[in-house]
């Protein structure tokens, strides 16, 4: 019987086998420091935000959020924002927008004296409770985790505001906003042309000369001779075309409130584009400017939000000129919520 061989002990290893192990140990761990993923760098708090963190928007796919508002990015050249990414709702809210605020605060809104669509421009408000819709719409989007921390609601500025409507380039943004009022002549949201082309926006047309026959609405002076929009207040938002970025009504329907104070007295806030009272020339110049306080409120006042980095607030000038952010100091309700009627007419040009 021929006994089994012991088992053979493991071959031991070369020289050369050890060192191309080591060779290949080393090639493996070069390689997977090389193509380890790079953790992102901590975002320098005081440069400028640019990337949305929710996700693309163009154009043709808008961020939306939890209450349908859709917002595209406007870029932003001069002021503290310059070079931020802001993006500008499409619209002006709507009145189903700002109910959902007053339904949930738990305050009245009086509400203009004509009907309007849930889906019309929200007016009959004041600076203050613009400002505090877009307060309580951070915290609401906060909480869905529809924005995240760094990011917040607020109006737009007054620079922002002419970026949006296409002036932006052309006018100072150090200069106080109605140093700018009607500075600039030739320049209509919807381009040079006047008088304004059919389909331009919601303006106070020959629509409304039944109307004032009738005896309502007597104080609009010759309405736009030519132009028929067939709206005689507002009219839903995006019913006419949008602009370059997608945004629409910047010169109709209802004049928008901006965060700045007009000028440096600091007691008013500025208000921009036109509305369904709006016949006039100067009156539609994309560099026009309203002035007024901000408990102020009128059937034609509304507003449009932006998204935007609340960084700013904390490293810029406009610390004490914008308090729209969530942490600016926004103080008491200013008597807004309770509303005091001043209607258009009595809105402050700074001048001419
Ligand atoms: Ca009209």
């Amino acid at each position: 019987m021929q006994a089994t061989p012991p088992p053979l002990p493991p071959p031991r290893k070369s020289k050369s086998v050890w060192l191309g192990t080591t060779v290949t140990i080393l090639i493996v761990a070069v390689g997977i420091m090389l193509l380890w993923p790079k953790r992102e760098p901590q975002r320098d708090r005081r440069s400028p935000a640019s990337a949305w963190p929710m996700g693309p928007v163009t154009k043709g796919k808008p961020f939306v959020n939890s209450l349908g508002m859709k917002f595209v990015q406007v870029p932003i050249q001069g002021g503290p924002s310059d070079g931020q990414l802001v993006l500008f709702s499409v619209w002006d809210t709507r009145v189903e927008d700002y109910e959902a605020y007053h339904e949930e605060i738990k305050t009245p809104w009086m509400k203009p004296d004509f009907e309007q669509g849930p889906t019309h421009p929200a007016v009959n408000v004041s600076w203050t409770n613009a400002t505090l819709f877009c307060q309580w719409l951070t915290l609401r989007e906060l909480a869905a985790h529809r924005l995240t921390t760094g990011w917040c609601y607020r109006l737009p500025s007054d620079h922002e505001w002419s970026c949006a409507v296409g002036i932006g380039e052309r006018e100072d943004a150090g200069k106080l906003p109605m140093e700018k009022d009607r500075k600039i002549t030739d320049a209509f949201p919807w381009g040079t042309q006047w008088p304004p082309p059919d389909g331009a926006g919601n303006f106070a047309g020959e629509e409304l000369q039944p109307i004032i026959a009738a005896g309502k609405y007597t104080w609009i002076k010759n309405p736009l001779a030519g132009y028929r929009d067939h709206f005689v207040e507002t009219a839903p938002v995006g019913s006419f075309p949008g602009n370059r970025f997608g945004l629409f009504d910047l010169g109709g329907n209802v004049v928008e409130w901006c965060e700045d104070f007009a000028d440096e007295r600091h007691s008013a806030r500025v208000l921009r584009g036109a509305d369904w009272h709006t016949s006039q020339r100067e009156d539609l110049l994309s560099s026009r400017r309203y002035s007024t306080q901000p408990i102020s409120i009128g059937n034609s006042l509304g507003f449009r939000c932006v998204i935007a980095s609340s960084e700013r607030y904390s490293v810029s000038r406009s610390v004490e000129n914008s308090r729209g952010c969530i942490g600016g100091n926004t103080g008491v309700n200013e008597g807004g919520s309770r509303g005091i009627a001043i209607s258009t007419p009595s809105l402050e040009p700074a001048s001419g």
